[in-house]
């Protein structure tokens, strides 16, 4: 399978991320696309390639004008603030809730970085617009390679896309990469694309894009947002709105679910899809699903990887993966190798 490497994304390299109350070393660190890399190349598995070049308008399929700015120049505007920025990365401390005015876009850059943000556990670095715009380039790529007639593309990146919106970071994610893939697949003739979303915690980003559209669907298997990160969105009954009424599927399952019940689900999100009638899938790949996974609370083991390639293949649509989650280090590159190679085996 093709395999759409983005070279550019260890410019982003967080040094803390905030939880309860204190600093943490960053959990999506460079050595996670470095590892998959290598468990690939040692398989065999696809060919490298790098993407096309795009222009920033591209990312205007699925952000705001007002966002793209913001991420733009949000590095020398964060060193402008104050000079000793440049040796830390930017962290939001403040964010307007509920009733606040979104008309206004502060000149102030702390109040713009939460304006534009959900959390404090995403660390926008000075490499952060380099690496997420080199990521939306390998799931644009990926999607026009699967439209050029191919059995499956792979968008190897970080940092991860699914959680961030229309005009919102968090989660680790800048750049919607899945969602960039399936707007790009519409773009290029298709009627009908689900993203199945496969990543431990809810695509918040990925279902509030797609909410009120018909043409994309969004099927989503995660861990319960009553306990788990994102924590305010993913629940069973959004099922979507207006126009996507019923093209918003999201199957949550509780924490220390093991992977019989997990292949259940996928089942369902399976059959879901094939009812929706389809003709193109993204997959957002998350693999912190893992029962090692340092951050989440599934317990799948890496031979279960295998038999998820395969469901998939079931699906007899030419996917779009895209690399989400999975922060257990020693194991990602197993884990995710394990998928493509039960996809095409
Ligand atoms: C793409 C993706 O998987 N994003 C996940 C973002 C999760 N952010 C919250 C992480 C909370 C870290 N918890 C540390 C627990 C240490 N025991
Ligand atoms: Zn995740």
């Amino acid at each position: 399978m093709k395999t759409f490497f983005n070279a550019e994304h260890a410019h982003h390299e967080g040094m803390v991320e905030m939880f309860r109350g204190e600093f943490v070393p960053c959990f999506d660190v460079p050595a996670r696309a470095e590892r998959v890399l290598v468990e690939m190349r040692r398989r065999g598995l696809g060919t490298m390639a790098n993407p096309a070049p795009i222009k920033d308008e591209a990312l205007l399929r699925v952000h705001a004008p007002r966002y793209v700015d913001f991420l733009r120049d949000a590095w020398s505007s964060w060193v402008a603030l104050d000079p000793a920025n440049a040796y830390r990365d930017a962290l939001p401390s403040v964010w307007p809730v509920r009733q606040h005015r979104t008309d206004v876009v502060p000149d102030n850059f702390a109040a713009r970085l939460g304006l534009f943000s959900f959390d404090a556990g995403t660390p926008l670095t000075q490499g952060a617009w380099r690496a997420a715009r080199g990521g939306a380039a390998c799931a644009i790529a990926a999607a026009r390679h699967v439209q050029t007639g191919a059995k499956g593309a792979f968008a190897l990146t970080r940092p991860p896309g699914h959680h961030a919106g229309y005009d919102f970071f968090g989660g680790y994610c800048f750049l919607n990469n899945a969602a960039l893939a399936a707007q790009t697949l519409r773009d290029g003739g298709a009627e009908r694309v689900a993203v199945l979303d496969i990543d431990y915690h809810h695509g918040n980003g990925t279902q509030s894009l797609f909410y009120e559209r018909a043409d994309v669907v969004y099927v989503s298997i995660h861990a319960d947002p009553r306990t788990d990160y994102p924590f305010y969105l993913g629940h069973a009954d959004e099922r979507g709105c207006g126009p996507g009424e019923g093209s918003n599927v999201n199957l949550p399952l509780p924490r220390g679910t093991p992977f019989g019940v997990w292949r259940a689900a996928l089942a369902q999100a399976l059959h879901v899809i094939a009812e929706a009638r389809v003709d193109a899938l993204v997959v957002s790949l998350g693999v912190d699903t893992f029962e090692g996974d340092p951050i989440s609370g599934f317990l799948l083991c890496s031979d279960d990887y295998l038999q998820v390639g395969e469901e998939i293949a079931y699906a007899h649509l030419p996917p779009v993966f895209v690399l989400e989650g999975g922060y257990a280090v020693d194991a990602i590159g197993v884990n995710v190798a394990n998928v493509l190679e039960g996809y095409v085996a």
